[in-house]
């Protein structure tokens, strides 16, 4: 009888253990696949920030569209592709707010020009906005893609002379002279995006 009982005990004992070795082991596992969804989310955040926003027509256009950002390895690519324009050339640059309300864009304010110089052509030596994209030509339908990339933007960072966030896009009727202060005389304003987290 004294054995027995010492067997039940041992066996207790031993059922005891295994559990804890199987729980041990579950939440062992999770962490694992845990620490590894960490490692993906930072991964894909290292590898590229993508942000993308409609384009709505203003002053009585029709031009709308879609304007895509993508931040990668410390450049930033801007994609817009648009419809409802008349054929030709037309300017786009980034503006200081995010602002598409009032009916003729004014909302958005002036240029982006978060370093003080004057309007001008991308990259000029005389000085430039941030925001001083340049002009693109809409084809004979109205429709127009227009690519630009630059280290000079960012998604986000804590530069405000680079973070492009909270600022608008505006698509203008006229063409960019790239001259006239403090806009390039680019016309009405026919389309607008906020740029926003
Ligand atoms: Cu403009
Ligand atoms: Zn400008």
């Amino acid at each position: 009888m004294k054995i027995f009982k010492t067997q039940l005990a041992l066996l207790a004992i031993l059922v005891v253990f295994s559990c804890k070795e199987v729980k041990k082991e579950a939440s062992d596992a999770k962490e694992e696949v845990e620490e590894l969804m960490d490692e993906a989310k930072t991964e894909m955040n290292e590898e590229e920030t993508v942000v993308k926003f409609m384009l709505e027509p203003k002053s009585d256009s029709k031009v709308k569209g879609e304007v895509t950002f993508t931040e990668d390895d410390e450049e930033v690519s801007m994609v817009a592709v648009l419809s409802g324009l008349t054929e030709g050339e037309h300017a786009i640059h980034i503006h200081q707010t995010a602002d598409c309300t009032a009916a003729d864009g004014s909302s958005a304010g002036g240029h982006w020009n978060p370093t003080n110089e004057p309007h001008g052509k991308w990259g000029a030596s005389e000085g430039y906005h941030k925001g001083d994209i340049g002009n693109f030509t809409a084809d004979a339908d109205g429709n127009a893609k227009v690519e630009f990339s630059t280290e000079e933007w960012c998604i986000g960072c804590d530069d405000e002379n680079k973070n492009i966030l909270g600022k608008g896009v505006i698509v203008h009727q006229g063409v960019d002279d790239f001259t006239s202060q403090p806009s390039g005389a680019a016309g009405a304003r026919v389309s607008c995006a906020g740029i926003i987290e």
